[in-house]
Parts: C-alpha cells; structure tokens; sequence
C-alpha cells in the first residue's frame, strides 16, 4: 500500500526571484520531503496576475498585488506530499513575515506582508485550480521509485 499523498501549488515570487532566494527556498521545500511534480520559470502579465488572484478583487491591497506579482519573473511549482496544503502553509508562515514563526520560510526570506517571498495554496481544491491555472497534464512527473 502506498501513503494517501496530496499535492499543492507554490510560487517563489518576484521579491524572493530578485535577492537571489531561489535556491534557498527550494532548499527548503526538499528538506521538508515535498516532491516536485512539476516546475517552471515564467512572468505574469498584469492581466493573468488580476485572474490568478481574483478572489481578493475586492480587498484594498488587489492593484498593488497583481501590479507586484507581474512585475519580474517567478518559480512556479506543484509540489507533492502527505497533508500537502496544510504543511506546506506551516512551512511557509504567517503571510505577514513579522508574524511568521523561526524556521519559516517568509521568517527567513521575506521582508513584508506585500511582497512575502512566497505563495502556497490554502486548500486542495485551490491546489487543484491553481496548479491547472499554470500546467497541462503533459508537464507533470512523479519519481517513482522504492525510496519515494
Ligand atoms: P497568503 O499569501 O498567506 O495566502 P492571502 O491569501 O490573505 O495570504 O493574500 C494573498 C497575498 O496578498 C499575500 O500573500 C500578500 C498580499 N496581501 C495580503 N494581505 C495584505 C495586506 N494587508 N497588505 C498588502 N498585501 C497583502
Ligand atoms: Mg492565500
């Protein structure tokens, strides 16, 4: 019998890509046993930045979030392991990075809650429309092997 794995969905955002954080981060999310499934390097256009964040249309900060997240290139990345969404966010933290605990990611790498490194998906049936948003079945891969 195999574990029940999840998956979720990330982006190593424009703030983390441009101080040199990528390698870093993904150091990280390999120490923390989440698999990759898929990854790419890419830049949002404004538009596909206001559609991938248009649940938060309404909130004050949605103008600056989308002109944020296109303005310089990102890692995105469909990440797999048990109880993916959940401890992914736990390794992430806070959204607000003065708020996030030691050993997070956004404790580590971010400098705001605007610009907080990183993106994880807060449920799996927005990991599910997240990862679709940004990859075709034909750019996912699973290591299968006795060891994972
Ligand atoms: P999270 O990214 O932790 O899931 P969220 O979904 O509430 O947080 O918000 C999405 C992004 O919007 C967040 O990563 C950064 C930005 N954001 C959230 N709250 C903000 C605020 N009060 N001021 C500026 N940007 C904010
Ligand atoms: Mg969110």
């Amino acid at each position: 019998m195999g574990y029940l794995k999840s998956v979720t969905f990330t982006m190593i955002k424009p703030d983390a890509v441009k101080k040199g954080h990528i390698g870093g981060i993904l150091d990280m999310i390999l120490q923390n046993d989440f698999k990759i499934l898929a990854m790419k390097w890419t830049q949002l256009s404004l538009k596909q930045a206001g559609d991938f964040y248009l649940i938060h249309k309404e909130r004050p900060f949605y103008q600056e979030l989308i002109n944020f997240m296109s303005s310089a290139p990102i890692v995105v990345a469909i990440l797999e392991k048990e109880n993916a969404v959940i401890d992914f966010r736990k390794l992430i933290g806070n959204t607000d990075p003065a708020k996030a605990d030691a050993g997070t990611i956004r404790k580590k790498f971010a400098s705001s809650i605007g610009e907080n490194a990183i993106h994880g998906s807060d449920s799996d049936e927005n990991a599910q429309i997240e990862s679709n948003f940004f990859f075709s079945s034909m750019e996912r891969f699973r290591i299968c092997n006795a060891h994972t």
